[in-house]
């Protein structure tokens, strides 16, 4: 049951897939105080209730005990005390006695509270009189995040070859280096689908240009990669650098694309170009200007982006830079103490991402010019709206891989993200496992972090670690900062263990990207807590460090440095794989119940629910080489099982087509296993317990 309510008069943020009437009474559950600027929403706690939700966040899968803004935020640093990250998800699900989940549909600053100030209290401070609120109440929290997924519609699809091991790297200057890259999986044994291409491959970091010197015939590139199955992934910023002779300048200075100043001037901000203008892309016409241009790279090939730094990220803008200088100005020749010290470089710090900033430009929505602290959290879902809309004009058809640092609700259906700059830190491992359940909820499918950690630099360990348990995600992309260590795998003595762990990733896509369509096309989280599962079982609730993955498998990462293993909790007996450095793996039933289970740094453990099996297909070196045909079942059962496999051609968008659903089948007769499918082309074998 979802239920619509209207505070003021909200925009259409562009959320909400299903149209609701709205409800006159007033909001269940929640208490409500509406003042002149700010809606406050309340509601207690009771002792066994879990906060689920927020998406792309900080701290635990439980939120209860913390407090986070809606603000989307350029921040490197994601440490406990963080608040804010890139994507405003709006949405929190409370379990316990009850199910219960509310999503505010707004841009605007939102403070949510969640048990921080007073345990047992859970706060929502929305900083405007405007906003749709859904309300959504079910049996169980499992359906209460379908119903909020069906309000929010269908997940993006990324091509298959996404599901591929992907490599990055800030620092990639040239074809040459990437060529080598390439060969260097290559001759290692390393499958690698994608490069991508960081700011380095532009001219002068003007979007959709590519430095002629560094990457000539450019196109020819594109082609050479692609018959190494190899797709490029180039990066596109927010800001257009201001240049008389860089026409995307130009047009969009003739055309009044660009966000504006009070005064109708086009605002500045300083992001890597140097000076820059922000496209205003809540206008149709500057999405469409703007979406045409990736044209420029899809022509020759290229069938992958990622936009960044548009939340928007500001070094600074004119008129905050102007001010800071004079502050400092006045500071100089001073005898610096406690404060003029800290005021010199607080003035400093503060020229970037300053929100003052966000009240110095305006859009256009509707005619209306409405300044950018209104609308801040739906801008990177815009430019990212831009692309997608210009990717159904160039080929309805077709999938292309997108990624968005910015996000809101809604976006999800253009796009997938990427956690942003994480840091190759222990800790960073974990959050990245506790942030896919609930970014799931909110329509995030296609997501996964910075493997090895981008900022700082990584240690073998943590990578392989980190490795094992992006062999899970839909998004399994390495990908470091400048000037950190190198991180491609290849760089570490160990690399045929490194190698050994992303061929599973292969042997295991079969499965992977047949549970992360199916959750598209049902609604469901790929990822999910163990409580979504097993709710009825005490222990299992709890559990924050172990996830099910699609309907069969569950994980259980191991993510502390030195650890040869670690103890696991099985909410019912299953099958416990152990995928070993020589490629083969060994199986053991274990029982319901804690468990210590033991995991080299080279070895994968995962588990496989009692009556389940998953389909392994071998190992390729990209997915374009992997038979799908060709598959071993792998499980553990009593009797007999089916297991839906959805496979498609992984590039078009037939989702629907009834051929793309295969059924198999094992039957158990004692000793005797038969195996069998619905397909007449699919070679069968099977290990079976
Ligand atoms: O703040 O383009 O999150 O993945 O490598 C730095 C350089 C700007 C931030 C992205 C990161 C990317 C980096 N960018």
């Amino acid at each position: 049951m979802i239920k619509k309510y209207i505070f003021g008069s909200p925009m259409n943020t562009g959320a909400a897939a299903l149209k609701l009437s709205d409800e006159t009474g007033s909001l269940p559950v929640f208490g409500t105080d509406i003042s002149e600027n700010k809606i406050t929403l309340t509601c207690t706690l009771s002792e066994r209730d879990i906060v689920y939700g927020l998406g792309e966040a900080n701290r635990g899968i439980n939120k209860r005990g913390w407090h986070y803004e809606a603000k989307n935020s350029d921040d490197c640093v994601h440490t406990e005390n963080k608040t804010a990250l890139y994507g405003s998800h709006n949405f929190v699900a409370v379990s316990g006695c009850e199910h219960f989940g509310i999503f505010i549909d707004t841009p605007a600053y939102i403070h949510f509270d969640i048990g921080y100030t007073d345990p047992d209290v859970m706060t929502i401070d929305i900083h405007s009189p405007d906003a749709a609120v859904y309300f959504i109440a079910a049996d169980d929290i499992s359906t209460v995040v379908r119903e909020f997924r069906q309000l929010i519609g269908k997940s993006y699809i990324p091509p298959l070859w996404a599901f591929g091991y992907q490599q990055s790297r800030w620092g990639y200057k040239s074809a040459d280096e990437i060529r080598e890259v390439v060969e260097n999986h290559r001759s290692s044994g390393i499958p690698l689908d994608a490069v991508y291409m960081d700011i380095d491959y532009m001219d002068g970091y003007r979007d959709f240009t590519v430095d002629s010197v560094k990457f000539p015939e450019f196109d020819k590139f594109v082609s050479e990669m692609k018959e190494n199955n190899i797709h490029l992934v180039p990066i596109i910023d927010a800001g257009v650098k201001i240049d008389e002779n860089y026409d995307v300048y130009r047009e969009g200075v003739e055309n009044g694309y660009f966000c504006k100043r009070a005064d109708g001037s086009d605002f500045v901000a300083g992001v890597w170009p140097g000076r820059t203008h922000f496209p205003d892309f809540f206008m149709p016409e500057t999405r469409k200007w703007f979406g045409e241009k990736y044209r420029r790279l899809t022509e020759l090939g290229i069938d992958g982006f990622w936009n960044d730094m548009n939340e928007p990220a500001i070094f600074y803008s004119e008129e905050g830079l102007r001010e800071a200088m004079e502050h400092v100005d006045r500071l100089k020749g001073e005898n610096l103490g406690i404060d003029s010290y800290f005021d010199l470089t607080g003035t400093v710090a503060g020229i970037s991402n300053n929100v003052k900033d966000y009240d110095r430009f305006y859009h256009t929505v509707d005619g209306e010019k409405i300044p950018h602290s209104k609308l801040h959290n739906l801008y990177g879902m815009n430019m990212t709206k831009a692309a997608a809309e210009a990717f159904e004009r160039f080929d309805p058809c077709k999938r292309m891989l997108m990624l968005s640092r910015s996000s809101y609700i809604g976006m999800h259906r253009y796009s997938g993200i990427w956690t942003g700059d994480n840091c190759s830190w222990w800790s960073h491992l974990l959050m990245s496992i506790k942030q896919m359940p609930s970014l799931n909820m909110c329509g995030f499918l296609y997501t996964g972090s910075d493997v090895g950690g981008f900022g700082n630099d990584t240690t073998p360990d943590l990578l392989m670690r980190w490795l094992e348990f992006a062999v899970f995600t839909p998004l399994m992309r390495n990908h470091s900062a400048a000037g950190t260590r190198d991180q491609e795998v290849y760089r570490f003595r160990n690399s045929a263990a490194f190698a050994n762990i992303i061929r599973l990733r292969y042997r295991l896509i079969p499965y992977l990207y047949s549970e992360f369509v199916k959750s598209v096309l049902n609604d469901d989280m790929y990822f999910r807590p163990l409580a979504f599962d097993f709710p009825d079982d005490s222990i299992a609730v709890g559990v924050e460090d172990q996830l099910m993955v699609g309907n069969s498998v569950m994980i259980a990462p191991v993510y502390e440095q030195n650890a040869r293993g670690r103890i696991v909790y099985l909410p019912e007996e299953m099958l416990r794989v152990k995928y070993l450095p020589d490629g083969s793996y060994e199986t053991r039933v274990m029982p319901k119940g804690h468990s210590y289970v033991s995991a080299e740094l080279d070895e994968v453990v995962f588990f496989i629910r009692k009556g389940h099996f998953i389909p392994l297909a071998d190992s390729a070196n990209s997915t374009a080489e992997l038979n799908m045909k060709k598959l071993t079942l792998l499980g553990y059962l009593d009797y007999k099982a089916n297991y839906l496999m959805y496979s498609d051609d992984g590039e078009s968008k037939d989702y629907y087509d009834q051929n793309n659903y295969i059924t198999l089948t094992v039957i158990k007769d004692n000793r005797d296993i038969s195996v069998r499918s619905s397909a007449p082309d699919i070679e069968l074998a099977a290990d079976i317990k």
